[in-house]
Formats: structure tokens, sequence, C-alpha cells
């Protein structure tokens, strides 16, 4: 699980990947929207 490469996604391509996640639409990405994203 090590190689997500979460660390390589910047710039635009992160704010649409945590535009995706984010839920509540507070422009953050947090532990619980991150996990429900990943439960699918
Ligand atoms: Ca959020």
């Amino acid at each position: 699980m090590a190689e997500m490469g979460d660390h390589l996604v910047t710039g635009p391509v992160a704010e649409a990947v945590i535009k995706a996640k984010d839920t509540d639409g507070d422009g953050l990405m947090s532990f619980d929207e991150f996990w429900t994203s990943v439960q699918g």
C-alpha cells in the first residue's frame, strides 16, 4: 500500500482528486472522505 503514489499528485490533478472525494464540499479531503472513497 506504500505505492499508492499520492505524493506524486500535485496541483490541478490533486485538486480534481480532492474535489472528487470531498463529499461535504469544504475543499478539504478528510480521512473519512478518503476512507469512504477507498471503500467504494
Ligand atoms: Ca471535505
